[in-house]
């Protein structure tokens, strides 16, 4: 395994299967769940772009039925789906201890920097045809990577550098660990759990929005949706000059949900911990798919892609479009990741 430098990161030039079982009589609880979700799913997330697959995103994957033939982990009764005061968006869970998720629609959206800014990496600008699919309303937590440990489907304990554990976003993973939590969860729930595509989690970043973030332009208001490099942060790493001068009050990581979500219900898309996504890593956008799918051949496959700027940046690393990778056995304490649930 690497330990990855903490560092400014590419675009930082200047400074540096086993299924829930079944409780009792909830077989028929569950179906009512997944199908008043599919029709909740349908207000929860409108998409700028019209959504296509409507009819795909309305049918649950697999009823309780199936569930109880497979047999699986332990997988306490989830509660009921919950409505976020602060988004207005639907977020539900497949067991009472597993990741929260919130559905989005499938749509269409143009992927890459729309604006002047940013490296050729995000470029070429190109259409992408994203299914419907779910995805972790936070980043995934120590409690619920320690959860994973404790039933021995990870091996890994990582560090948390004594910042806490608790609800702070896991960090010290490597992408090749973040593949046994994802394995154990589908064998826990039933359920295909995955790593995010790359496309997946600029679509879910983006949450409708052509600019550089999904508030807009301003990089002035990064603090008031993410953690980034910020005044507190500054006066802790006093060399890291490459700091924002907004002052978001966390100068490493903040527990999942500090700040504002984005339109489609998403926390700390931005800032916080980049996020493991599953694609290999590409100079460019020449020849990526454009049906929402992973790129895993080509490119350099040694490296895996992670996303959307962390504590230690600059809010330009937050942007929508801005991308990196490191060794996927490499592990640092600004990268750590969020879930996606195939439908
Ligand atoms: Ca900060
Ligand atoms: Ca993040």
């Amino acid at each position: 395994m690497w330990l990855l430098p903490q560092r400014p990161r590419l675009n930082e030039a200047p400074d540096s299967t086993g299924p829930r079982l079944p409780r009792s009589g909830a077989a028929r609880a569950w179906k009512l769940r997944v199908a008043a979700l599919a029709l909740l799913s349908l207000f929860a997330v409108a998409p700028l772009h019209a959504a296509d697959d409507e009819g795909k995103s309305a049918k649950p994957s697999a009823g309780a039925q199936d569930k109880a033939q497979k047999g699986g982990l332990d997988c306490p009764e989830p509660p009921p789906f919950a409505t976020d005061p602060a988004t207005g968006k639907v977020s539900y869970r497949d067991c009472a201890d597993t990741p929260e998720l919130v559905r989005l629609q499938g749509g269409t959206f143009m992927m890459g920097e729309h604006t002047s800014t940013g490296t050729l990496y995000e470029r070429p600008l190109h259409e992408v045809k994203v299914p419907g699919f779910s995805i972790g309303k936070y980043e995934l937590t120590f409690d619920e990577w320690d959860a994973c440990v404790r039933a021995r489907g990870c091996v890994k304990t990582p560090d948390d550098k004594n910042w806490g554990r608790g609800r702070r976003p896991v960090i010290n993973i490597t992408w090749v660990d973040a593949q046994q939590y994802v394995h154990w969860l589908s064998r826990k729930t039933g359920e295909k759990y995955r790593l995010p595509s790359e496309a997946e989690w600029e679509y879910a970043a983006r949450a409708g929005a052509e600019g550089r973030y999904s508030w807009g332009e301003g990089a002035e208001w990064a603090c008031e949706y993410g953690n980034v490099l910020d005044v507190t942060g500054g006066e802790t790493f006093p060399n890291w000059t490459w700091r924002a001068t907004c002052d978001d009050k966390f100068a490493t990581t903040a527990p999942v949900g500090s700040f504002r979500g984005n339109p489609y219900g998403l926390y700390d898309m931005n800032g916080n911990v980049w996020e493991w996504v599953q694609d290999c890593w590409h100079n460019d956008y020449n020849g990526a798919p454009t049906d929402g799918s992973a790129w895993t051949s080509g490119g350099e496959c040694g490296k895996r892609v992670n996303r959307g700027g962390g504590w230690g940046n600059h809010p330009r690393s937050m942007r929508s479009a801005s991308r990196d990778a490191d060794s996927g056995e490499g592990f640092s304490n600004a990268i750590g990741f969020r879930v996606v649930r195939e439908n």
